[in-house]
């Protein structure tokens, strides 16, 4: 029985923590998107729940989108075919699609321990340097 108004103001913060818990993101890499790179504030975060701040320059000009894939190969040591990465050749965790300039999206991953490259797979852009690699550590 609840019989004061504070124990429940109480309970009901305690159920929405449980609630919210799941989503709740532990690292947070900021990106942003240049036409021929991509910056993160951080190169190497732990294993977990990682939400990435993704931002296309407002000085890009063009739209630009982000995709993470689990690979060994170095950022700038991947296939190309007809000016495109083959995503379909990697492990494909996630992908934030058609920014335009000065726009963000955000996008939580389940990153395991391993090596990843961020690319933009917009015709072209991968082979103009929009590209980059993420170490997660366990
Ligand atoms: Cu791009």
């Amino acid at each position: 029985m609840i019989s004061s108004p504070h124990i429940a103001v109480f309970l009901g913060v305690a159920a929405l923590g449980l609630v919210c818990s799941p989503v709740y993101a532990k690292e947070t890499i900021k990106a942003t998107l240049l036409s021929n790179a991509i910056q993160l504030d951080m190169s190497r975060v732990k294993a977990g729940t990682v939400m990435f701040e993704v931002s296309n320059a407002p000085d890009s000009a063009q739209t630009h989108e982000l995709v993470v894939l689990k690979t060994d190969l170095a950022a700038d040591k991947l296939p190309v075919k007809n000016g495109k990465v083959p995503e379909s050749q990697f492990k494909k965790m996630g992908e934030v699609e058609d920014m335009a300039p000065g726009k963000g999206k955000r996008m939580t991953l389940k990153l395991a321990p391993g090596r990843y490259v961020l690319i933009c797979n917009k015709p072209g852009h991968y082979a103009m340097g929009m590209h980059t690699s993420l170490v997660v550590m366990p």
